[in-house]
């Protein structure tokens, strides 16, 4: 078997028929969608970042439903190829990372061990936020993880804010080693509020080193897209700033690791940044506690179809880097971890209740 082939730089979406809505046309008509290059130790991992993924959202949906754990949970099944192709193409405990309340997979791309994640899932002490936190709200110094935000849009001056750190350390203070660049991942409703405008005008004047990664799935809870934004192309509103703006199939790992390398070694040139908008889908309703009624089954199967991880399994099979029992076996392994993960945090320590009021203060 092949250590070193390159998987195919031309773009899957020319090829389909069949297209459906105007999110689906735009997949269509990429204007970027030149795809990375990996050889197999790359594709194994990043298949094993978004089994990962979605192995630990679909056990969430479980122990959510069996009573197990409490609160909005919002699941990422279906856009784990953002995940995994923008943190996999920067370096973890090296540069930073901000989300929102769909958070708990961008924390595991990031790093953040599956049992500190599901722990904060049940509010337990040995969770990555010490239980205060929840599912929104996972957070990791160790991992530059800088937060899930739940309300929106609220991350991005955050991260906006660690960019800013990054230049400072190295222009203002001379510490010539700061080029840590920041990815602030936020929705495609998230767009159309003040601070990303703000935060777009800022980081362009002062050449930050961010990405700020627009996860647009087509729908803000049950507010389509299209209804609710003057431009449905949202990297085009990077232009306005003289900021640059892509496009990526959100569904295709190796588009979005292609993107966001280019993305990444801008920042860290001290080019500036970039708003990298992927078109991508949640598979499941807004949160758990969403009947999902509100799209339609047409546009559920076609995005069905384009299932990130079976794409790139389809890929890695038809470039001969691995084989079918290789990406089951990676499935086992998987299973097993999500498995001692929720073991491990159903049997975790409740916070004290006497240390209701700790960690609120930076001092401890
Ligand atoms: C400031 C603020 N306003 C309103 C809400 C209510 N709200 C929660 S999720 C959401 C939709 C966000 O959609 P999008 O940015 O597309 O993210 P997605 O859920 O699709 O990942 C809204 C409006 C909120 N959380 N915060
Ligand atoms: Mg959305």
């Amino acid at each position: 078997m092949s250590q070193d082939i390159a998987v195919g730089t031309e773009s899957r979406t020319s090829s389909q028929g069949g297209l459906v809505g105007a999110h689906a046309e735009r997949l269509s008509s990429l204007v970027t969608a030149q795809r990375a290059t990996v050889d197999r130790a790359t594709g194994l991992e990043l298949y094993r970042d978004m089994t990962l993924g979605r192995r630990f959202e679909d056990k969430c949906a479980e122990m959510y439903y069996r009573g197990k754990m409490f609160g909005f949970v919002h699941l990422y099944n279906g856009q784990e190829a953002v995940s995994t192709g923008v943190i996999g193409a920067m370096k973890r405990q090296h540069d930073w990372f901000c989300s929102t309340y769909r958070d708990h997979v961008h924390a595991l791309s990031a790093g953040v061990p599956a049992r500190e994640v599901m722990s904060e899932l049940f509010g337990k002490e040995t969770g990555c936020s010490k239980g205060r936190g929840g599912s929104m709200h996972l957070f990791s110094k160790e991992h530059h993880l800088l937060g899930g935000f739940a309300f929106i849009g609220e991350g991005i001056p955050v991260a906006l804010g660690a960019a800013f750190t990054s230049r400072y350390k190295r222009d203002a203070l001379g510490d010539s080693s700061s080029n840590a660049v920041t990815a602030a991942f936020f929705g495609d409703g998230t767009c159309n509020n003040g601070q990303f405008f703000e935060c777009l005008n800022m980081a362009q004047l002062w050449k930050l080193p961010i990405l700020f990664v627009v996860e647009n799935n087509k729908w803000a809870i049950g507010m389509a897209h299209d209804r609710a934004t003057s431009d449905p192309e949202i990297w085009r509103k990077a232009g306005a700033f003289g900021m640059a703006g892509e496009e990526v199939d959100g569904m295709d790992v190796l588009a979005v690791r292609a993107a966001a390398q280019r993305a990444v070694e801008r920042a860290r040139a001290g080019e500036g940044p970039t708003v990298l908008e992927c078109l991508t889908y949640r598979f499941r309703g807004h949160s758990l506690a969403d009947p999902d009624e509100l799209r339609a089954e047409e546009e559920k199967q076609f995005w069905a179809k384009r299932d990130p991880l079976k794409a790139l399994e389809r890929d890695l099979l038809a470039a001969n880097l691995v084989s079918a029992d290789e990406l089951r076996a990676i499935e086992k392994e998987i299973d097993a971890e999500v498995q001692d993960c929720v073991d491990f945090a159903l049997n975790a320590p409740e916070p004290d209740g006497s240390e209701l009021t700790r960690y609120i203060w930076a001092d401890d």
